[in-house]
């Protein structure tokens, strides 16, 4: 039986960065995740005859999320649901079976490292038929239908099994419940040598990865673990948890402490890494050295054609606006396409789609490929586990090497989380107010040469997105670039994001702080950040 509901719609469902995300006490509210849903439906003409992937990263709240857009789904006409086992999916594996099945799209449930739990957050975001994010021409549609909704249509069935992979019926819909990880592993396994990732652990090679109680547990344990015959033990908090064990699953050296106390402490192991509560970011480090995301890819796209997926070379790397200059440099010398693009996977898709770039990533720990449409946590791990297979050599020298050969971009983002949101807008107007007539001016002693707000023309379909941070460059390649989270669930979030290129072969082993100090003093005078906020620094330093 169908049921159509009368509704009232309420003004906050505007898709992030990343989907919407709000605290679950936000969601658990009459209507709320039914209008939204009925949105996306709404969005794209209808979900009549369709297929769609669906699952989330076990967080609470994942499965009761689950039972009900099943419910409006078959209410709404979609044909069919392919739904991961326990509703678990990680954001690449959603992204990989969508393609794989060439479904019409898929939903996703996730806050990323967010943390979980009845009073943390909660997130849910609609990919298209490629496998990617939904680019802002549907998620403003989104939000529009989300402002006069006045009705959403659900079924009266009761709830599935999700327990069991296999085929179901939910009225008129068949419900295909999927194991999580077996396509996913599959295709690891095309695009990396695991005979040789095997030999390299056969040969006394050691590795922690850190799962954070969060989606890449199993896909770590079954690919690691089981087909790459590490040692049991390698995967640490391998057990997703509905509250992620009370941590914060975000991959970096803050959080993931854990990881990092091993890989700094005695009889290091030779390679960790970590990925984030929905499995879609990555951090990599090896023994007591830390790769940062950017430099990660720029190594990857300097030595793609070492590894057996990519072994005929690669078209093009892009990389977010914010995410350090490293990677053009690679992509000059092999002479292929770079692209820097707003913050935000969606962006990727078109680029991906039309074969423009091969590689992509995000300085906030995301690197992927044209294999998804979403940044690839363990993919990443996987591809570094095979780098070293080939290269016999450590993670630092593998950096270091990089560093001599190309330059080193120092890079650092400092966060200052939770501020007032008038305190962050005012200090983003008054720095916007500050590039008039900029250009040619001196600062912290370096010549201006552009300062501006991002803006961002997609050439495979002529689309701008405009305001999408604000950056100061100099002359001698150095940047500084400001911009407001489109994640986070409580008051705002400021990000600053410094860069300073260094060719000198002397000086590329030096402190990442102490090298960008002066252009961290520079945003103490321009915007008194300390004092205003009340801070005594950064949240998060990464
Ligand atoms: C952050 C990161 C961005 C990333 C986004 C989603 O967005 O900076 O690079 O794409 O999170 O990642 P923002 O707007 O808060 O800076 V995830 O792993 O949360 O899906
Ligand atoms: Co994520």
């Amino acid at each position: 039986m169908i049921h159509t509901v009368s509704t009232t719609p309420f003004d906050d469902q505007k898709p992030g960065t990343s989907g919407l995300r709000k605290k679950v006490k936000v969601f658990e509210q009459s209507n709320y995740l039914e209008n939204f849903v009925q949105a996306i439906f709404d969005s794209i003409d209808g979900v009549n005859g369709k297929t769609l992937v669906l699952g989330g990263d076990g967080r609470y709240y994942n499965t009761t999320a689950i039972q009900t857009i099943a419910k409006m789904a078959s209410a709404n006409g979609c044909s069919k649901l392919i739904i991961g086992k326990n509703g678990l999916l990680s954001t690449p594996a959603a992204s990989h079976l969508i393609r794989k099945f060439k479904t019409d799209g898929g939903i996703i449930l996730s806050a990323s490292h967010n943390p979980a739990g009845p009073d943390e957050d909660f997130g849910i975001k609609y990919n298209i038929s490629n496998g990617g994010p939904a680019p802002e021409k549907i998620t403003d549609r989104i939000f529009d239908i989300s402002k006069s909704i006045s009705e959403y249509k659900i079924s009266e069935a009761g709830n599935i099994d999700l327990s069991t992979t296999g085929n179901i019926q939910l009225d008129e819909m068949q419900v295909q419940i999927i194991d999580p990880v077996t396509d996913y592993a599959k295709l690891m396994q095309e695009l990396f040598d695991f005979e040789a990732i095997q030999q390299l652990f056969a040969n006394d090679f050691k590795m922690t990865f850190d799962a954070m109680h969060a989606i890449t547990g199993p896909y770590a344990t079954t690919i690691l673990e089981g087909m790459l015959k590490a040692p049991a033990g390698t995967v640490i908090n391998g057990t997703p948890l509905q509250d992620f064990g009370k941590g914060h699953p975000d991959p970096n050296l803050v959080y993931a402490k854990e990881l990092v106390d091993i890989m700094w402490g005695d009889n290091a192991p030779d390679f960790g890494a970590a990925s984030d509560g929905d499995g879609d970011r990555n951090m990599i480090l090896g023994n007591a050295f830390f790769v940062t995301p950017s430099d990660s890819l720029a190594v990857m796209a300097a030595n793609a054609t070492d590894i057996k997926g990519y072994k005929n070379g690669i078209t093009g790397v892009a990389r977010s606006m914010p995410t350090s200059q490293a990677s053009d440099q690679v992509a000059e010398r092999l002479n292929i396409n770079s692209y820097e693009t707003p913050t935000g996977w969606k962006f990727f898709g078109n680029l991906l789609d039309a074969d423009k770039v091969t590689l992509c990533g995000e300085e906030s720990f995301g690197t992927g490929s044209n294999h998804v449409r979403e940044k690839d946590g363990l993919w990443a791990v996987l591809f570094w586990l095979n780098l070293l297979a080939v290269k016999q050599d450590s993670v630092k020298n593998i950096v270091e090497n990089h560093w001599q050969s190309y330059g080193r971009n120092y890079y650092s983002r400092h966060d200052y989380e939770g501020l007032e949101s008038d305190l962050a807008n005012t200090f983003m107007n008054e720095l916007e107010a500050m590039q008039n007539g900029l250009v040619g001016q001196q600062l912290a002693g370096q010549t201006v040469s552009y300062a501006d707000n991002f803006s961002y023309n997609d050439e495979v379909d002529g689309s701008t997105s405009s305001r999408q941070g604000l950056r100061f460059g100099f002359e001698n390649g150095s940047r500084v670039v400001f911009r407001l989270s489109g994640t986070g669930t409580v008051g705002a979030t400021l990000r600053i994001y410094f860069e300073r290129y260094e060719t000198d072969p002397a000086k590329l082993n030096l402190d990442t702080q102490e090298v960008l100090s002066d252009l961290i003093a520079l945003v103490e005078e321009m915007i008194d950040l300390k004092k205003r906020s009340g801070r005594d620094g950064p949240t998060v330093i990464t």
